[in-house]
Formats: C-alpha cells, structure tokens, sequence
C-alpha cells in the first residue's frame, strides 16, 4: 500500500454499480470484452433510475481530472469532480463542468454528413452510415493502389484517450500504410528539450508544490489552464511561500504572484542564464550536485558568466533589479520549485529555453528535497502504458516500411505542395478527428487553402461543424466522453485513469475506435486486433506491473508508484543517471532570438514593430468549446490587448475594432487596452472559430509556419504585426 497519500488509499469504494472486485483479467486479441462485470449484468449503460458513474476528463489539460457523472433516466444531468481522487478534489473547471451542455448541445453533429456546398461553405446531407463508410473505403483504397502515403491522418488532443486517440486508428493507418504524422502542434519544442536534458518527460509530483517555499511559475497562467495547480500554489502561499509569474502577459495570475517579470516573448533563455550567473557569482551553488549528478556542467558556466544581468535586463526587457532579486529568491530559498509550462516554448529558442531552465534545480541541488525542483511534464513516468506496442501497433506497417513523415505544424505548406523528392506524393486525402486544423493551425491563410482544394479528399470525424469540418467531404458523428471508454495517463501529476461510458452514444454516433474499426472491416483488413473492442482496449491499455488494475476498475484511477523525491540523488532517465547539458547534435544550450525580430529581422520589425502572443482564453480548450453559449458569453468576443501607450500612439481607444496585420494576412477584432499587455507586445487570445470572427479569420491567420530550435513545434508566439483603427 502507497504511503504518501494517506486515507485516501484505505478502502477502496466501489463506485459504478458494475464495479470489478476480481483479480484483473487480461486478454487476447481480437476479444469484445473483458469487463466480467458488464457481461455478468448486461449494464448496458443508458437507462434506470440515478446512478454515478467514473469517468476521467478527455481534454489536452494538465490537471486530467476524475469525474463523476450523475446520470438519470439515461441523460447525464451532472458532471462533477471526483472528491476523492487528490489531483482532482472534488473540482472541475468551468469548461468542463459545462461537459453536459457541450455533449448535448443542439448542434452536435449526430448522423453521417455528406458535402453538397462548396468546400467551406459547410453545406451537407445527411447519408447513411454503409453509404458513407462504403463511399470512403472505396475512395480511400483507390489512393492506397497507388500510393498509401498520398492519405495522411491528421489528430491532436481533442481526446486524449489512449483508446480514441492514437489507439485503433493507429493501428488502422498503420496498416495501410498512410503517412505518418508528427505530432507537434502543442509541446514536442518543451518535450524534446526535457528529454535531451534528463532522458524523459519527468519531474516532481504535482502536490509537492503545496510544500515548497519559492514557486516560479514561468510561462504558464495555471488560473486559466491547470486550475488545480493554481491550488496546490494557494495552498503555499498561505504557508508562507513567495509566488512569481514569469510572463509577457499580466494574466490573473501573474496579478496574484508577489512578483511578476513581464519579459518579452522569446526571451526565457537570456533570463535563465542570467539567473545562473547570479547564482555562480554568489556561490549560490550545490557543488556536491553538480559534480555528481551533471555532465557538462563547466561549459555551462562558462556560458553563463557571459550573461550579467545588464544583459539580459535589455534583452528582456526587464527592469535590472528584477532579474538580481529573482534571482537572490532563487539562490537562498529552500525548497524552490519551477513550474514551467508550455506557454514559453512557442518561439523559435523554445527548445534551448526549456533546456537552460530545467537545468536551474541542478545548479542548487533544489532536486534534493521533494517540493523542489521541476515540473514541465510527468509524461515520462507512464512507462507501463503499452501505447506504442500493443495500442498502436506499428508493427503492422506493410513489409516494416516506414512512411514519409508529415509534420502538423506545416500542413499549410504541405497541402499545397506538388509530388516532389524528398517530400514524396501529393497529399490527396486527408482523415481528421481530434483536431480542428484550419483554426488552430498556424498561417491559416495557406491551411484553408489546402483544405478548399477541390482534389482533396477530406473526412472529418467531429462533434460540430468545425471551421474544418466545414472543408470536409463526409463528416463522421464521433461520441463524447460521456458515451465511449478510454484509458488516460496525464501530463501534470501521475494517476491513470479509466473512463467508462456514462450514456450510450447519441444520435448516430460513434467512437472514432469504432469508425476505425468499420473502416478497417471495409478496408479487407482482417488482423484479429481490428476486432478488439474499446472496452478491451481501454482495459488493456496499462501493464499491470505498473497500474494497480484493480483500483483502476473499482475507483477509475490508480496512481503510479514513484519515488518521493524522484532526483533527490540523481538517477535521472538518461545513459549514466546524470542530467545533459551538451546533447549530442544540440550542443550547449544557448539564448536563440526570436524568428521575427528587431535583432533577427530589423526590416520586418520596422514595418511590424508589435510582438503578438494567442494563448489559450480562459473559458475555451483551444478551439473546444468556443461554441458553447454560456462560455462564449464569458470571452463575450475576440479581443487583442494592448498597453495604453501603443494604443495611444495608434489612436485606438479601449473597445475599438482593430485591424491586426501583417504579410500573412489580416485579423479584426476588438483592443482591450489595459496593463495586462506590456509595451511592444499585443495579446491575441485564442483559439476563436474563424466563422465567428469579425471577418471570418483568427489570429492565426498572422501566425507562420517556422519551427522551433528543437522538437520541429510551431513558433506561434514568434510573430510581428502591426495594428491599426478598422
Ligand atoms: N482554459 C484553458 N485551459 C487550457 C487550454 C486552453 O486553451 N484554455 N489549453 C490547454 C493546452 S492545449 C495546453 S498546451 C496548456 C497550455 O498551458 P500553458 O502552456 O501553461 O499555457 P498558458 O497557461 O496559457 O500559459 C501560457 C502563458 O505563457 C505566456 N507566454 C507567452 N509567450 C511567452 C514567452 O515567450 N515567455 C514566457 N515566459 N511566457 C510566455 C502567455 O502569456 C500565457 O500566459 O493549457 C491547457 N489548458
Ligand atoms: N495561435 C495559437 N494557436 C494555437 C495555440 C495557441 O496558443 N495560439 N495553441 C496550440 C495548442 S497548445 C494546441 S494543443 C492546439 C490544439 O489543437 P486541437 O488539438 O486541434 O484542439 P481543439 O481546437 O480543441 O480541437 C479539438 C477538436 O476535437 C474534437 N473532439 C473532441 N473529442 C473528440 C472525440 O472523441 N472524437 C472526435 N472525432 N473529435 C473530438 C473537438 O470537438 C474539437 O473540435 O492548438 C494550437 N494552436
Ligand atoms: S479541462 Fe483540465 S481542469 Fe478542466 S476538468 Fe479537464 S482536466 Fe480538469
Ligand atoms: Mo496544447
């Protein structure tokens, strides 16, 4: 039994009426179903009287939350967090406690559609399931004759779920032998760089921080995007501890930090480095930790010592005494822990950042105590998710080929790129679920006119009407988390959960496993893992050396058995147990400037003096929910901040419609002028539909394809514009 938890632990309850007391069974391929429970009861859900069923939250969050889903008379009336699940605590975040309304909102696409209009226009008939699948099949294994890599899936986070993510679509499209996709829209920038320094996707847990004495939450607005964070660093303000936001932007957080440097964008390297001078001059250093547990560590500091904090003041954009005094808080405050997050790793050295930020802790040995450290992702420690082998099934790639690789942040190009070495054949269709590429894309300018070309065949498998589905020739009716299984792991604390369905699917819809699945069965794909169900899938997807499968079953969650202070002594994932500084082929990390700006590309910046940043807006998930009424009267429009004196120097007044722009293209909406922008920086937030944009665009539409120094991620947060009075 797990000591660190406590009570919590004690007894297990059974939740669900179907909950599973036996030892956990495991299976074969191609089996319908293993849960003993549900075959033995025949609990189809759907009917009866008021029951609570366990369920985990499917969005690209941190926090993947444990529900609880009141269901009566076959309709779910109440999605709640799950109280005894600790990362959760009984609470939800706005978003998602509006789950219900979301699942059952009026628009939900509930039968399969077929395109009448133009590609955009968002025209279509409803079609039989047989015609639909038969007709996109038939389309499909017409391209595959000729060459299966022309057909590229494109998904993201919309689920995370291991089964109706990446689970039978994988295997679906590796079987066909469809291009692969790289998957770096969100985090591979950060991802890459943490797993070049210490070998994986790992850091403190999560509900330490409520321990620590300093808290550095560096290009994250954890109010906004990871709610039960913010409480864990509530709870150690109250103790006692010093809180401060390292972000462009004066979010809500930032606003409750003691201490706020409101850098500019694409400047975090220059300002960890000078931290590390600063700690280096005043010995603020762990001798022992370095030496023991650091390659490379006199490179590093000889790098450092070029970076004073005069230096990085003007870099930055920081006043001096900031940067000295963060970094005196740093060097003298024990436990100090960094929450880093994905927000500062959208420009183009966000690899290198992330790289010289995550080395911090080992400079002042903060890893030996449990509540410090850092934390960007916990990822890594789901070693035992058996995603890749069995989930996914690369293995049934024909003859062990590998395809061409198509990267998501580039699909703008790609879509309108012709046959060519080394690329390879023109792109003639594309299947997308998960994912709402045409808004959240960067440079939509060039993605929506890859996806309005008329020789591109297009399936979206969807909730709504999306700007991409919109551009489809059949939209396919996915299920929601309330009407389908998965399995989850996290990326901000180390449960894994199990969600169970709650409803049986509405209308026509299906699980994205089961479109899959249909269409494998189409395909003549005849491999036994094609009939596995989503239920043995979600079931199977953990190994039971390292996921308690009967606390899995019986409460939907089950944590990982982790050491408390997981570096406390080194150990780190990599070759020799040491954290890297020089990475083969990356070299000593470094301060890399920005794509766009004064320093990299002084003409563009005269023209286009403003730095825009989008991140996410408070009651949206990327592009989900923004077409929810109750969360869409919240952020009541698009809107662009901006300081008083760039508006002043503009004319713009505070609620004005402003033209956002630059060689890209052309984005309105309305100023909010104000201190939460800094001076020379504007704040777009995201992710609007482009539909209902004023002029049917959103900030994406002045973002650029450009990727990062490292993990081949998007530079959204690189970009230059200019903004003028509508
Ligand atoms: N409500 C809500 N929650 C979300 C999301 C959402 O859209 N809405 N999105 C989810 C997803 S997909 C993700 S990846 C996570 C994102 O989680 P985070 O990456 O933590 O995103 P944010 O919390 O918005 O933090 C980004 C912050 O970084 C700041 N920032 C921008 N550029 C820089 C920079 O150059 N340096 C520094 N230091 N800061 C910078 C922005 O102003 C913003 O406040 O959140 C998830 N949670
Ligand atoms: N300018 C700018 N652009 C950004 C960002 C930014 O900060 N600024 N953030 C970036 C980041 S961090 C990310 S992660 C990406 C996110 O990009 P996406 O992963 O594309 O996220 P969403 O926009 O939320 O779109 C997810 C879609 O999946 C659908 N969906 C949800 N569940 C299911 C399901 O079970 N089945 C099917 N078939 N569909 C489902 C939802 O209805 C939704 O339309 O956007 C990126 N784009
Ligand atoms: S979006 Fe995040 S905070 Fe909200 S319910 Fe899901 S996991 Fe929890
Ligand atoms: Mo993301």
């Amino acid at each position: 039994m797990r000591t660190d938890e406590g009570a919590s632990y004690a007894a297990p309850r059974v939740i669900a009426p179907w909950g599973f007391a036996g030892p956990p069974l495991w299976h074969s391929d191609g089996m319908t179903t293993a849960d003993p429970a549900i075959a033995a009861a025949g609990a189809a859900p759907g009917s009866g009287a008021s029951r609570v069923v366990q369920g985990a939250c499917p969005h690209d969050c941190p926090d993947t939350c444990a529900l609880r889903i009141t269901v009566q008379d076959g309709r779910v009336v109440r999605v709640a967090g799950d109280p005894d699940h600790p990362p959760t605590g009984g609470v939800l975040c706005t978003k998602v406690s509006r789950y219900a309304e979301r699942s059952y909102h009026p628009e939900r696409v509930l039968t399969p559609l077929r395109r009448v209009g133009r590609k955009g226009e968002g025209r279509f008939e409803p079609v039989s399931w047989d015609a639909a699948l038969d007709e996109i099949a038939a389309r499909l294994k017409a391209i595959a004759a000729r060459d299966p890599q022309a057909i590229v899936p494109y998904s993201y986070a919309g689920t995370m779920g291991l089964v109706q993510a990446e689970g039978m679509a994988a295997r679906f499209f590796h079987r066909l032998g469809a291009s692969l996709l790289d998957r770096t829209i969100c985090a591979s920038a950060g991802g890459d760089a943490l797993v070049a320094t210490y070998g994986a996707k790992v850091g403190m847990h999560v509900q330490h921080f409520a321990e620590s004495r300093l808290i550095l939450i560096w290009g994250s607005n954890p109010i906004t995007s990871s709610v039960h964070f913010w409480n864990l660093a509530q709870q150690a303000k109250r103790n006692g501890a010093t809180l401060v936001a390292i972000d462009p932007r004066r979010t809500d957080t930032a606003e409750k930090c003691h201490l706020h440097l409101a850098l500019r964008p694409g400047s975090d390297g220059a300002l960890a480095l000078a931290l590390m001078h600063e700690l280096i001059r005043h010995e603020w250093l762990d001798h022992d930790y370095l030496a023991r547990h650091v390659n490379g560590w006199p490179a590093l500091r000889e790098r450092a010592l070029q970076w004073p904090p005069e230096r990085a003041a003007a870099v930055c954009g920081l006043p001096l005494q900031q940067i000295v005094e963060l970094a005196r808080l740093y060097g003298t405050t024990k436990p100090a822990a960094i929450r880093l997050n994905y927000g500062m790793q959208r420009v183009r050295g966000g690899g290198n950042a992330v790289r010289l930020i995550v080395l911090l802790p080992c400079l002042t040995g903060a890893w030996r105590h449990r509540a410090g450290g850092l934390l960007l992702s916990s990822s890594g420690w789901f070693l035992g998710r058996r995603r890749d082998a069995w989930l996914q099934r690369p293995d049934l790639l024909p003859g062990g080929r590998r395809p061409r690789t198509i990267n998501m942040s580039t699909i703008g190009d790609d879509l309108l790129r012709e046959a060519s070495p080394p690329f390879g054949p023109k792109i003639e269709a594309l299947v997308v679920y998960n994912s709402n590429p045409v808004a959240v894309a960067p440079e939509s300018g060039k993605v929506v006119a890859g996806f309005a070309r008329d020789d591109l065949f297009t399936v979206v498998l969807e909730h709504f009407l999306t700007d991409t589905a919109d551009h489809a020739d059949f939209v396919l009716p996915a299920t929601t988390q309330l009407e389908h299984w998965d399995a989850h792991s996290a990326y901000g604390h180390t449960w894994a959960l199990l969600n169970r369905p709650a409803i049986e699917p509405l209308g026509q819809a299906k699980s994205n496993a089961e479109i899959f699945r249909l269409l494998a069965a189409r395909m003549g794909f005849t491999e036994p893992c094609f009939a596995d169900s989503d239920e043995v899938m979600a079931l199977g997807a953990y190994d039971p050396a390292q996921v308690d499968l009967a606390s899995l079953r019986e409460r939907g969650w089950a944590k990982l058995e982790l050491p408390e202070a997981p570096f406390a002594d080194g150990g780190f994932p990599t070759a020799d147990g040491r954290a890297v500084v020089d990475a083969p082929g990356l070299g000593v990390p470094d301060f890399v400037p920005n794509h766009e700006c004064a320093e990299t590309t002084p003409a563009l910046a005269a023209r286009y003096p403003l730095q825009m940043i989008s991140p996410p807006a408070r009651h949206f998930l990327n592009s989900s929910f923004v077409n929810v009424a109750s969360l869409r009267a919240a952020e009541r429009e698009p809107l662009l901040e901006m300081h008083p004196a760039d508006a002043a120097a503009r004319g713009i007044a505070d609620g004005a419609t402003v033209r956002v722009f630059n060689d890209r293209g052309e984005y309105l909406c309305k100023a909010a002028v104000g201190a939460r922008a800094r001076p020379g920086v504007v704040n777009g937030l995201g992710v609007w539909w482009r539909k209902d944009g004023l002029a049917g665009s959103n900030v994406n539409q002045l973002t650029h394809q450009r990727l990062t120094d490292i993990g081949r991620a998007p530079s959204f947060y690189d970009c230059l514009v200019e903004v003028e009075a509508a």
